[in-house]
This record gives structure tokens, C-alpha cells and sequence, in this order.
């Protein structure tokens, strides 16, 4: 999860979220060198005595400063395709979790299984354990095997929302009358957080989602206590 002085992303959880944090590292790069390139260049102008200053045309690094950033465009620009692509990428997921936003509160159900329906809301300041993260726990948590292909379903009731969790690299919009759909695979176990990222009223901050990642064993016998 987030913790503090966290200036990057979370652990990832997910194959995607990995990918995710490949891309965002392969992109800072190129940044880092163009940055450098042009502050470079700016200083060394600063610096320099105007001596081409009578130049009027040099067709070959206009060909190269012309080229040069479409190569790195379509550097950067073919990574994320492919990322947007796997984002959308689903086969057989075997578990589907249906989660409907609410202002202001999170709504899950589990129809595989018998009809589970519960709702999910933020643990106020006063009623959480000292090991326990203010406004992030939750009252009902909803867990999911790992290891697992499952599927994700987002929609709302009232206005939008968005459910997000970092570290699995899941945002999904919640708009009202969409079912929207995502893919959960997590390759291990944990608590993992997140929070309504569309701003949807008064109490937005306030319905985080809180997602325990447990074996399929634990998940089977979480599901019978229903
Ligand atoms: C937001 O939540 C707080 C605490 O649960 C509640 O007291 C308040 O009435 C809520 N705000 C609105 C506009 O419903
Ligand atoms: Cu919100």
C-alpha cells in the first residue's frame, strides 16, 4: 500500500501493473534524456558568442530534429498500446465480483455463488484498531482468491465513481446504467487498498475499498459463512 514519503507506484499484484511500472520507468527515461538534451542546449546557447548567427537554413538537422521525436513518439507510443490492450485482455475469468457504487459507499455481489450482497462502507476514525489505516478500512472488506483469472464488474447507482486499486493497476469508471468490466489476477496474497478516484460528492474521500487477496481454500470457506 501507500505508506509514507511513497514517491512511486506500489508493489505490483498484477502481471499488468508490473507492465505498468515498466512502461512508466521506460518513459521517464526518454524524459530524462530529452530534459538533459535540452538544458544542454540551452545553456551551451546562453554560453556560446551567436557565431552562425548570418545561418538561414540547414536542411539536415532539420531532417534530424524532425525525425528524432517522431522515432521517440512512436517509442513511447507503442508500449502503451500494447498495455492498453492487455488492460482489456479476458479468457474464462472463473469468479465474478460486481461492485456498485453508492454515494457514499461501495456495494459488492458475488452471483456465482448463492445470491451475496453486502455493502462496504469506510470505518470511521473512532471504531478502527490500532492496526488499522484511518480512511482506508473498511466495515465489510470483500476478498478474492489469488492465482486466480477472475473479473471485476463496476457500475453505479447514483452518480459516477471510480474503483481503483494501484496496486492490481484496476481503475474503472462507475457511470450509471453501464456495467463497465475489468480483470483481477493477483499473484499473491494481501490487503490491498483503494479509493473512489472520480469525485462524486460531499463524502468522496470517504468510501475507500479494501481487498483481501486469500487462497482459493480460505475464499471457499469465506464464501460459506454467507
Ligand atoms: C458524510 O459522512 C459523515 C460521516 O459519516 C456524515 O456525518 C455526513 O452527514 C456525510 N455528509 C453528507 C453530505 O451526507
Ligand atoms: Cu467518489
Amino acid at each position: 500500500m501507500a505508506t509514507w514519503k511513497m514517491i512511486s507506484f506500489q508493489d505490483a499484484v498484477s502481471p499488468v501493473m508490473e507492465q505498468l511500472i515498466m512502461f512508466h520507468d521506460h518513459t521517464m527515461m526518454i524524459l530524462i534524456m530529452i530534459t538533459t538534451t535540452v538544458i544542454y542546449m540551452m545553456i551551451s546557447l546562453m554560453l556560446s558568442k551567436i557565431n552562425n548567427r548570418m545561418l538561414l537554413e540547414g536542411q539536415m538537422i532539420e531532417l534530424i530534429w524532425t525525425i528524432m521525436p517522431a522515432v521517440l513518439l512512436i517509442i513511447i507510443a507503442l508500449p502503451s498500446l500494447k498495455i492498453l490492450y492487455m488492460l482489456d485482455e479476458m479468457n474464462k475469468p472463473l469468479i465474478t465480483l460486481k461492485a456498485i457504487g453508492h454515494q457514499w459507499f461501495w456495494s459488492y455481489e458475488y452471483s456465482d455463488f448463492k445470491k451475496i450482497e453486502f455493502e462496504s462502507y469506510m470505518k470511521q476514525t473512532n471504531d478502527i484498531n490500532n492496526n488499522e489505516f484511518r480512511l482506508l478500512e473498511v466495515d465489510n472488506r470483500i476478498a478474492m482468491p489469488f492465482n486466480v483469472k477472475s473479473r471485476i464488474l463496476v457500475t453505479s447507482y447514483d452518480v459516477i465513481h471510480s474503483w481503483t486499486i494501484p496496486a492490481l493497476g484496476i481503475k474503472i469508471d462507475a457511470s450509471p446504467g453501464r456495467i463497465n468490466q475489468g480483470s483481477i489476477f493477483m499473484t499473491r496474497p494481501g490487503l490491498f487498498f483503494g479509493q473512489c478516484s472520480e469525485i462524486c460528492g460531499a463524502n468522496h474521500s470517504f468510501m475507500p475499498i479494501t481487498l483481501e487477496s486469500i487462497d482459493m481454500k480460505s475464499f471457499m470457506e469465506w464464501i460459506k459463512k454467507f
